[in-house]
């Protein structure tokens, strides 16, 4: 059947005439179980690899030797999710320890082929870094995604769960990137997605969380911490109250003996309107704890997002400083949370925004188990109109030396387990997809959907090698095509920041869409993301004189960001309220960098358009036409933006600027 949506970067397209590539005519599997659905899926993967790659329909053989072809083996002393991948001449070897290996391994050897890359003797031994590595959807039942960009659920539908060869094609892209968990529904539960742990859907919410397994993916779902009042249990939901633990308790024995590949939850408590245990006076601890309790014996995890913060601010209020808000209302409690309750932290203090300091409560805790959150959907990056390459963020958050241990501090080192040996933890992103045809609105876009597996599963890989590998996979492996969307791809973060907010100091979006300019459209609202701009100067006092926020870090991080002569500088805003005649290290005054880069950022993108246009022939039509309509849509965007952001610290400042360009 013609599918209406493409297979991203596992579409494997025939190659030509490459005689260094590996040919399998045989598959031999010893020591799994062919019928397992994890197996059975490797191998279909193998012979649909071969089939479009290499033109060669293969035999699949059992505990049989072989001369030439794929010999799989299962080696019960490797570490789970591992793999061994060899290839001697006409042969490849590929053992596992288990059939998760076995299944990245697969996925690995295919990558490799359709990327044109599969030398001769070399020894690939690969398991991934982090535990527990997850996409989170925020799909509502409706249909409706919270910040998506491409299009609805392809989950849901008018409170229904759908059932089609999406999901399986979706389980399959994300294994095939070493995703081993999904949350389905959006952490705002409401309405029906709290009746997603009722007999209203539980065979159809069974059905998919078997297709994920088949994919070693582990299912999980959003869960209403207030689901007792709203589904007919007690009329509470304190979490010490008996009769809602014995209300939990008993859901719990119902929810995972009717859907058997249940991972567990993901809670969003007392956040932003959601109910919470703060609601009943308890802590979070208290909360995350009684559900943990409740789902340890079938093996569940509680994932708890620290995203709480006072989102009713005042904002004439400068001491109440909402980056503080995670810190404060978590740290106290380091150490109580139980052995299967991972706290889930966004990378920074606030929200998501192009430029932003870590978040002080990674590594700042040292007794609980921790999970990163980033957001692969471009709530404020651009929405896919705009390209923005994530990838080069996620970097510099898992490589942030946190200073909280003697040695192995970095936040990779935090999440990964290396630092405290804890095996509960991991790395999660907010997916950026929907039913699109090509699944995420903007093709480019997918690479960061491709990105964040991979640096998921191997922190290792530069930003430039996995764009690299994307593009290979997605569009070609000649050259041009590979050197100039790597450049476009690569480049892309750095111009959407020029021409948006400045420094770190973040938001100045339209309130609620998050896209395009409004510089002042948080300023007088209670959501307590401010930017403080007067005449004189513009950022946040976090410093010991300001809100005290720096003071949440381990030295020598504190001092670095509480002084402005060693506070990074493209945080300076975030950290610090600054005059517009400051002196920047590069001479130029602040106001001048603002003019500079707002310039800067819109001829940056039309260069953008231009390399785009020249591989025009070069890549897929379909995708070449998408995108470059995209590129239009984000030059208006870029210029609205500089023009608004320009004007207003014109006017602001009445400080000209140097090369006397417009400004209105
Ligand atoms: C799912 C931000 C977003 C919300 C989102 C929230 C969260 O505030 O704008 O849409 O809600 O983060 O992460 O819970």
């Amino acid at each position: 059947m013609q599918k209406s949506w493409t297979e991203l970067w596992l579409s494997y397209e025939p190659k030509k005439e490459n005689g260094n590539l590996p040919f399998w005519q045989t598959i031999s599997l010893t020591g799994f179980d062919e019928a397992s659905g994890i197996v059975e899926n490797a191998l279909a993967e193998l012979v649909e690899g071969a089939r479009g790659m290499l033109d060669v329909i293969p035999e699949i053989i059992l505990e049989e030797e072989i001369e030439q072809g794929i010999a799989i083996m299962r080696d019960a002393a490797m570490e789970p999710e591992s793999y061994l991948l060899c290839r001697n001449g006409a042969k490849i070897f590929l053992k596992a320890g288990d059939e998760k290996g076995l299944l990245y391994g697969v996925f690995h050897l295919l990558r490799r082929v359709a990327m044109e890359e599969v030398p001769d003797f070399e020894e690939i031994y690969c398991k991934p870094d982090n535990p527990l590595r997850m996409y989170n959807h925020w799909d509502n039942m409706d249909g409706s995604i919270e910040r998506g960009y491409s299009g609805n659920s392809f989950f849901f539908e008018n409170n229904e769960i759908i059932q089609d060869e999406r999901i399986t094609d979706y389980a399959r892209l994300m294994a095939s990137i070493g995703i081993n968990g999904v949350v389905v529904n959006n952490v705002n539960v409401k309405d029906a997605a709290t009746y997603l742990i009722t007999d209203r859907y539980f065979d159809k919410v069974a059905k998919m969380a078997e297709i994920f397994g088949s994919y070693g993916i582990r299912f999980f779902l959003s869960l209403n911490f207030a689901a007792p009042l709203e589904l007919g249990g007690p009329d509470s939901a304190d979490p010490l109250d008996e009769r809602v633990i014995a209300w939990w308790k008993a859901k719990m024995e119902e929810v995972f003996r009717r859907i058997p590949n249940l991972g567990g939850f993901l809670v969003k408590a007392d956040s932003e309107g959601r109910p919470g245990p703060f609601t009943y006076g308890r802590t979070q601890a208290d909360g995350a704890n009684m559900l943990a309790d409740l789902v340890k014996p079938y093996g569940g995890i509680i994932i708890w997002r620290c995203f709480v913060y006072n989102c009713t601010q005042d904002w004439r209020d400068y001491k109440t400083d909402r980056a503080r808000a995670g810190y404060d209302n978590f740290i106290e409690m380091d150490g109580d949370y139980h052995e299967n309750v991972i706290l889930q932290i966004k990378n920074g203090p606030m929200d998501f925004q192009i430029r932003e300091a870590v978040s002080p409560l990674l590594g700042g805790l040292k007794k609980t188990n921790q999970m990163l959150e980033v957001q692969v959907a471009q709530e404020y990056t651009g929405q896919q109109i705009d390209l923005c390459y994530l990838i080069p963020l996620f970097k510099e958050v898992l490589d942030f030396k946190t200073y909280c241990a003697p040695e192995k501090d970095t936040v990779a080192d935090v999440i990964s387990g290396r630092c405290y040996g804890n095996k509960n933890t991991g790395i999660a992103a907010v997916i950026n997809t929907g039913r699109d045809a090509n699944w995420t609105g903007n093709d480019l876009a997918a690479a960061n959907l491709y990105g964040f597996g991979r640096l998921a599963f191997d922190m290792s890989l530069s930003a430039e090698e996995i764009a690299e590998e994307w593009v290979k996979q997605t569009f070609s492996t000649e050259e041009e095509v590979v050197k100039k969307v790597t450049e476009l791809l690569m480049g892309s973060r750095a111009t959407y920041e020029k021409y948006t907010c400045p420094l770190g100091i973040g938001w100045m979006v339209t309130p609620h869409y998050h896209y395009g300019p409004s510089i002042d459209g948080y300023e007088y609202s209670r959501w307590g993301t401010y930017h403080r701009a007067d005449h004189w100067g513009i950022g946040v006092d976090r410093t010991d004189a300001g809100t005290g926020y720096v003071r949440q870090y381990y030295e020598p991080n504190a001092s670095m960001y509480n002084d402005i002569a060693t506070c990074p500088e493209e945080l300076l805003l975030f950290f610090h309220h600054v005059p517009y005649t400051y002196r920047l290290k590069t001479g130029k005054t602040l106001i001048q960098h603002i003019y500079d880069t707002h310039f800067e950022g819109v001829s940056e993108v039309e260069a953008m358009i231009q390399v785009w246009e020249s591989l025009s022939g070069k890549v897929e039509k379909r995708a070449y036409d998408t995108v470059r309509e995209r590129f239009d849509r984000q030059l208006v965007n870029a210029k609205e933006w500089r023009d608004q952001v320009n004007s207003y610290f014109y006017r602001k400042s009445g400080i000209p600027d140097e090369k006397g360009r417009k400004i209105y």
